[in-house]
């Protein structure tokens, strides 16, 4: 089927469409080269019957019922997809929850030792406070932050049975009881991660409702804590996004500058990145090498921080981080954590690129180390930017070859941000909601993923979702997506249905809204979270649905359970590593609705999930009487 694969056939971009075809010119290996070279894969692993939990495996189950239906140890199909899904969710609840440790721990030093993170937003700070019961008034900033990172890391650190901090403070009373009487509340971020290692271990947890149940909760300690806690700790440290213009796509990269791409997840790393790409010594040194300037832009959703933050163009989503390498344009690409691909070092040796890592926890061989801490962190970034600088040199302009394409895109919607934009209170949109002038809201998270058309299903649900007067909010490489193809220009309203056009452009905003990186999904929680307080209701009564029609990583289906663990209809657009249980299978796009009021709903054509999501958007909107 992949015999003739086509750039176009790869992703619908065509900025990207010129990359790979200039890497398959150049003889440069891709993900879609891997993915093929990798076909078929493997049926058990697709169903999610494999186990490799101890070392009497690899076990495996037959689907089809003539081999064997049981590992050696006994366990069933059911109970082997249930822990492999459970697993999956503690590592994207683990990979959320350490970054937002990180966000708390830089504040905590910050107030301990004094770290070139000064508090930026006071306001958000006292928020944050007022909503956890800290006191405000008459207290110093610093003071009020001591004890808002003191309850952040009780919610990872306190052994009682109490559901967190957090997730108390921010969800409202009918979401909490929903989750108190099945059992799912969350206790400590860290402890349902490790209890999901421990119930999945060899021996323990065979029942797939009790294995399914204990990832749910692991998955709320997440989107409501881990997650959440990273949003509001990196407002308070970098600022809350406004509303504002940033460019997005391969062309941001300059032909005449120095480029460099800062790709990964923490804002710490990135936001010191371009101050030190700013710093007028550095930007001689460019210079005299013979650059016009110092061009930093942003790939993933360390990007989107950036494009939320500062309107810092963003170069690309997952699918697009070879690519920029490819132009031959980039002198360095800085990593953290989380979606680097370890074959960017392959890539960056076809060129003059240094791929410098920065993470202790994350080391890429073949890389530049250069190692990030706090306390040195403007130091690290000049020094970083500097390594760029001086690799500008050794750029062979012959081999570059930079794609116009490049979009502009409004961004910046935090919470606060559209507040603001609709005068204090969401009563406008509410309104609009109620009267049908927009017929609900869908939120679309994730990723890209080299099984799916680049782009494709993100567009096209989109599209077909504001042609049905749906507000469509999101994050992630979804919101990369949308930036590249114009969505997030208010002129897109045109293309939305009449109701949803007007109320676009009577505010002035795109159909479609830029809420941030993938841990600010937990902004799409806080915003519906507010909406069913309103309306006096539970978010599963209202009109909602989710979307990661382009879902990869383990973050990306632990974002879907804690969606559906709020209340709401959940579409992937791939068929995730769980059919191969028709027990597990059923307990998430069946029983779960009946359970916690969402699910999920399996569709890889984007149209018909459109579909499916507008009925079940039109069937909440029947049972609320509006
Ligand atoms: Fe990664 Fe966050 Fe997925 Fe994109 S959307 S592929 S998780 S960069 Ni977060
Ligand atoms: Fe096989 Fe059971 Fe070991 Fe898994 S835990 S590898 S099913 S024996």
């Amino acid at each position: 089927m992949l015999k003739d694969w086509k750039p176009e056939d790869k992703s619908i971009d065509k900025a990207t469409q010129e990359m790979i075809r200039k890497a398959e010119k150049e003889g440069i290996e891709t993900a879609w080269d891997r993915l093929k070279a990798q076909l078929p894969q493997c049926g058990y692993g697709q169903l999610g019957v494999c186990c490799r939990i101890c070392m009497q495996g690899p076990c495996r189950i037959d689907p089809f019922g003539n081999g064997p239906q049981k590992g050696v140890c006994g366990a069933t199909a059911e109970t082997i997809v249930a822990r492999n899904l459970v697993r999956a969710i503690a590592a994207g609840a683990a990979g959320h929850s350490d970054h937002g440790r990180h966000v708390v721990l830089a504040l905590k030093e910050t107030l301990e030792h004094g770290t070139p993170y000064p508090i930026k937003d006071e306001k958000k700070l006292k928020d944050v406070a007022k909503k956890l019961g800290v006191p405000v008034e008459g207290r110093k900033a610093e003071e009020i932050a001591k004890d808002l990172v003191e309850i952040a890391l009780g919610d990872f650190s306190k052994q009682d049975e109490e559901i967190i901090k957090f997730a108390d403070a921010y969800a409202n009373k009918k979401r909490k009881e929903v989750w108190k009487k099945t059992g799912v509340a969350p206790r400590n971020i860290d402890r349902e991660i490790v209890e999901s290692m421990h119930r999945t271990t060899m021996g323990v947890d065979h029942d797939p409702l009790s294995l399914v149940a204990h990832g749910i909760k692991t998955s709320i300690a997440d989107g409501w804590g881990g997650s959440l806690i990273a949003t509001e700790f990196q407002d308070i440290l970098f600022g809350t996004p406004k509303i504002g213009k940033g460019e997005a796509n391969l062309g941001v990269l300059k032909e005449d500058y120095v480029n460099i791409v800062i790709h990964g997840h923490e804002p710490v790393l990135s936001e010191k990145i371009i101050e030190a790409a700013q710093d007028p010594e550095l930007i001689e040194l460019a210079k005299k090498y013979g650059a016009k300037g110092i061009n930093a832009v942003g790939m993933c959703c360390t990007g989107l921080e950036l494009l939320m933050r500062h309107g810092t163009p963003i170069a690309g989503n997952y699918l697009q981080q070879e690519l920029a390498i490819v132009t031959g344009a980039v002198e360095a690409m800085v990593v953290d954590v989380q979606c680097i691909m370890p074959s960017l070092v392959d890539v960056a040796r076809c060129f003059h690129t240094k791929i410098i890592d920065t993470s202790s926890l994350a080391t890429f061989p073949g890389a530049v180390h250069v190692k990030f801490d706090e306390m040195r962190a403007d130091e690290i970034a000049r020094e970083i930017v500097r390594i760029a600088v001086e690799n500008f040199p050794n750029r062979n302009k012959d081999k570059v070859q930079i794609p116009k394409g490049k979009s502009e895109a409004i961004g910046g919607f935090s919470v606060e941000a559209i507040l603001e934009a609709l005068g204090g209170t969401l009563k406008p949109l509410e309104e609009a909601i109620v009267s049908g002038k927009i017929r609900g809201v869908v939120g679309i998270v994730g990723c890209n993923n080299a099984k799916i058309r680049h782009n494709h299903n993100h567009i096209v649900l989109t599209d077909e979702l504001i042609k049905n007067d749906i507000l469509i909010i999101g994050t992630g490489c979804w919101a990369t997506a949308c930036a590249e193809h114009g969505i997030f220009l208010p002129e897109y309203a045109e293309k939305a249905g009449e109701g949803l056009k007007s109320v676009c452009k009577a505010l002035g905003i795109p159909p479609a809204l830029n809420m941030g990186s993938c841990v600010d999904c937990s902004r799409m929680l806080v915003l519906a979270d507010l909406m069913a307080r309103d309306l006096g209701v539970d978010i599963s009564d209202l009109p909602l649905a989710g979307s990661a029609p382009e879902a990869m990583t383990e973050k990306a289906v632990c974002i879907g359970t804690y969606f559906v663990a709020s209340g709401i209809l959940t579409h992937l657009g791939i068929v995730p590593p769980t059919v191969g249980s028709v027990e597990v299978t059923k307990l998430l796009t069946k029983d779960a609705m009946n359970i916690v009021g969402g699910a999920f709903y399996i569709e890889p054509d984007p149209i018909k999930a459109a579909k499916t999501l507008i009925d079940h958007i039109e069937s909440k909107r029947k049972a609320l009487g509006i």
